[in-house]
């Protein structure tokens, strides 16, 4: 990886989450008088303070604590918390932040000011930067006296995803005149880069570049940086960026300009889940038809598939008995193992297949179903099933996922590759007992 220089653009999706796992370092700590290791800075518990060493003499300011993130993280505010018992030494006065990827080489001030007196939390905020190491530098206390001292100083940030896995591909990408391959965007060096064709005739913008990770992530900051080689061709200006899980269905989630200039741009949006990154180049900044990037790098939380909440869902089904029982579809989406949809027997039993849709109300990903058969009674207890997804509740394609469950009315699941839905469909094929029932306590769609 490389060192990102501090970045010319503010987020303006979401807020970004407290960094936790963090370890902490000082250049001076009381351990004998009291505990005021560096650690009690980042344990979360506002009680407990890193306090700079007193026993045996005072260092003299300026003092630093230095944060340890664990991994690269898109960082963009540091926050401190003075000391909250009532006593006055260390509170810190005046301030400088510091950004390092290794821990080593820190650079100028990312932040410096003066902090307001008094106990309440302290924000500083500054342009996000990929950094692994924060540091937080006191340059005076608000007593006047060299001591440091802090109930918690918190980073907030996106972690950079690793990019272990990662292919890149781009609509066009010269391979005469230089090395302009769409890797090189993502290949965590400053100096190599991709760029559009030119031998050969110049397609105009716009151009896209797709990066497509090994699993699905949570998504909310893109960066791009452009070429750093003093050249100016290529580098974007109007630009979109979208997301998919199945490289076919896109959703834009940001669109701008970025500004001129050689410096990282950092894009944020609210959290997608991704498989799949597409950065498209609408304009260049000198008006020519060209796009490059030096590197593109993508922030975000790993995903996990968990039960989506069933708010705003629809159950519908081809048959429901109403009149011996309450078997409505709903019954089957209500969180309640205890009531069923069952199809319909009063007059005649359809026959088999059945069907149970639930419309989610929204476009989720969607990559398992649970169903948890009646708990009392056999009757439609699903054997042969298929599992469907759709869109427009119209076209299902093919099934996702087809097989057979396993006796029994334990809750079995099915897994599938991530889709992109707003309907999902079980299908039963066939029934436990062999009878044209179908019956569910619940249906239970899984995703993000
Ligand atoms: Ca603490
Ligand atoms: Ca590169
Ligand atoms: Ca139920």
């Amino acid at each position: 990886m490389f060192e990102a220089a501090p970045t010319d653009e503010t987020p303006t999706g979401g807020d970004s989450p407290v960094i936790t796992g963090v370890t902490a370092t000082a250049d001076s700590a009381e351990t004998s008088a009291e505990n005021g290791a560096a650690a009690r800075a980042v344990d979360g518990n506002p009680a407990t303070i890193w306090h700079t060493a007193y026993s045996g003499g005072v260092a003299p300011m300026p003092h630093r604590i230095d944060l340890d993130l664990g991994r690269a993280h898109l960082v963009d505010r540091l926050t401190y918390l003075p000391r909250q018992d009532g006593g006055a030494n260390g509170t810190i006065a005046g301030y400088e932040v510091y950004a390092s990827g290794d821990g080593v080489t820190w650079g100028s001030p990312i932040a410096a000011g003066t902090f307001a007196a008094g106990s309440a939390l302290k924000t500083v905020q500054f342009a996000p930067v990929v950094a692994r190491y924060l540091r937080l530098r006191a340059t005076s206390a608000q007593n006047g006296l060299g001591y440091a001292s802090a109930a918690e100083v918190t980073a907030h940030g996106v972690p950079a995803i690793a990019r272990t896995g990662w292919t890149a591909t781009a609509d066009s990408a010269e391979t005469t005149g230089e090395n302009g391959a769409a890797a090189n965007a993502i290949d965590g060096s400053r100096s190599t880069l991709w760029h559009t064709a030119y031998t050969g005739g110049v397609s105009p913008t716009p151009h896209r570049l797709d990066i497509t990770l090994p699993s699905p992530q949570k998504v909310s900051r893109l960066t791009y940086l452009p070429r750093q080689d003093g050249g100016t061709n290529g580098t974007i200006a109007g630009y979109q960026v979208a997301t998919s899980i199945d490289g076919t269905t896109w959703t834009t989630v940001a669109t701008g300009t970025f500004a001129a200039g050689a410096a990282e741009k950092v894009v944020a949006f609210a959290p997608a889940v991704a498989r799949h990154v597409r950065l498209t180049a609408t304009s260049a900044q000198n008006g020519l038809g060209y796009a490059s990037a030096a590197d593109v790098g993508l922030y975000g939380t790993p995903y996990t598939s968990a039960p989506l909440p069933n708010t705003g869902w629809t159950a519908t089904a081809d048959s429901a008995e109403t009149s011996g029982e309450n078997g409505a579809a709903a019954n089957a989406v209500d969180g309640d193992p205890a009531s069923i949809w069952h199809t319909a027997y009063t007059g005649g039993v359809a026959p088999m297949p059945h069907r149970l849709d639930i419309a989610l109300g929204a476009t989720r990903v969607v990559d398992r179903l649970d169903y948890l058969p009646r708990q009392v009674g056999t009757n439609g207890t699903i054997a042969g099933y298929q599992v469907f997804t759709s869109l427009d509740g119209v076209n299902w394609g093919s099934p996702v996922a087809s097989g057979t469950f396993a006796t029994g009315s334990g809750v079995k699941t099915v897994t599938f590759t991530p889709v992109t839905a707003r309907h999902v469909r079980l299908t039963a094929t066939s029934a436990q007992n062999g009878l044209a029932y179908a019956s569910a306590a619940e249906v239970t769609p899984f995703g993000g």
